[in-house]
């Protein structure tokens, strides 16, 4: 079955120069592909496009790389990459939105700026991408795909960060929008041929975790908290759930497997429908009820 993942087509990927980003770099080059790499760490960018340059792929012809430092919050910075990438390319074959970034601060709930700061960049960096170059994924000839990195945070929502979380679930909002959007015929950008998934990385040892630019999987795995998974696991754990056909790749990680996650989610969804106080899993008088609920469903999950 033909895939995105194929020679000659060309992949767009923000963030590239480190983690996930960077993984699902290396694996569209094994398979061929021209390459465009965005990313705003200048060094990481290099380091990246070199590193890809001289991996292997399949394929006769060279693959391109083509790399564009710019800060993804900046929508005029995406309308120049658009002028040189559209007289060079007429189509995309991967839009992978996937730069995003954590900020801390002390108390959130008087600092508009750190709301306004995360969104520019982990939301409007991804609609931005989106605005600029879906047409070119629409025009893609063979199969295509738009990937937008969203996280569990975005929907089991934990107390903590809340500007992060909050753009986690407005990435998902939208990405499952677009996906129904093109798959419906009377949207105005109806285009069946063009997948959309949501990539929900679990714990993954990249550089939002202390892991920053492009690291060779050897490196990583000797700093690597056990718990946390490599970006090339949840980039192969990605690309599978892709063929499958999946909307929602919900990757495990090595503390947290899939019946977990399920039941996680699921206990959270109830919040809503039984009435629970926010965030229930959390409240000092819900907490362990919770626990108990999870684990037990958890369980029935994986059919112990
Ligand atoms: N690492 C995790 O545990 C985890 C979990 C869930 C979701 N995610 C998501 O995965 C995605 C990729 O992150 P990662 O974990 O690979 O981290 P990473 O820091 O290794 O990679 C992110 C890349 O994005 C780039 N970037 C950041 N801000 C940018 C900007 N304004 N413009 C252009 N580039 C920018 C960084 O320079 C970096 O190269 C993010 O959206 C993140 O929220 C990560
Ligand atoms: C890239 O952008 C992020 C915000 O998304 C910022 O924290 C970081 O400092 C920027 N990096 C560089 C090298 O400018
Ligand atoms: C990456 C990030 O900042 N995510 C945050 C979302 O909220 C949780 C709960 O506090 C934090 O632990 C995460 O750091």
């Amino acid at each position: 079955m033909a895939s995105v993942f194929r020679p000659g087509a060309l992949a767009l990927i923000t963030g590239s120069a480190s983690g996930v980003g960077f993984a699902f770099a290396q694996h569209c080059r094994r398979q061929g592909m021209h390459l465009a790499l965005i990313d705003n760490n200048s060094a990481s960018l290099q380091k990246a496009s070199q590193a890809l340059q001289s991996s292997t792929s399949s394929g006769t012809e060279k693959p391109q790389t083509l790399t564009y430092e710019m800060d993804v919050s900046d929508l005029s910075a995406w309308s120049k990459v658009h002028s040189d990438l559209s007289s060079k390319f007429s189509t995309i074959d991967l839009l992978m939105l996937n730069a995003g970034m954590s900020i801390k601060t002390s108390n959130p709930w008087t600092d508009a700026e750190y709301f306004h700061k995360t969104f520019s960049v982990n939301f409007f960096g991804m609609v931005h991408g989106l605005a600029t170059f879906l047409p070119m994924v629409q025009k893609s000839t063979g199969p295509s795909a738009v990937i937008l990195t969203g996280s569990k945070q975005g929907i089991t929502n934990p107390p903590g960060n809340p500007a992060y979380n909050a753009t986690k679930s407005a990435v998902k909002t939208v990405a499952e929008q677009l996906a129904y959007d093109l798959r419906t015929k009377s949207s105005p950008v109806y285009s069946p041929q063009v997948s959309v998934h949501l990539l929900v990385p679990g714990w993954t040892f990249t550089g939002l975790s202390g892991n920053q630019g492009p690291v060779p999987d050897e490196e990583a795995l000797s700093k690597k908290p056990r718990g946390a998974w490599l970006a090339s696991q949840v980039c192969d754990y990605g690309v599978k759930k892709m063929a499958d056909g999946q909307f929602y790749i919900i990757c495990p990680d090595t503390d947290v497997d899939e019946a977990l996650d399920q039941a996680r989610m699921t206990w959270g969804a109830g919040d809503v429908t039984e009435g629970r106080s926010a965030l229930s899993r959390w409240d000092d008088n819900v907490k362990d009820e919770a626990a108990e609920w999870i684990g037990k469903e958890a369980a029935r999950r994986r059919g112990e």
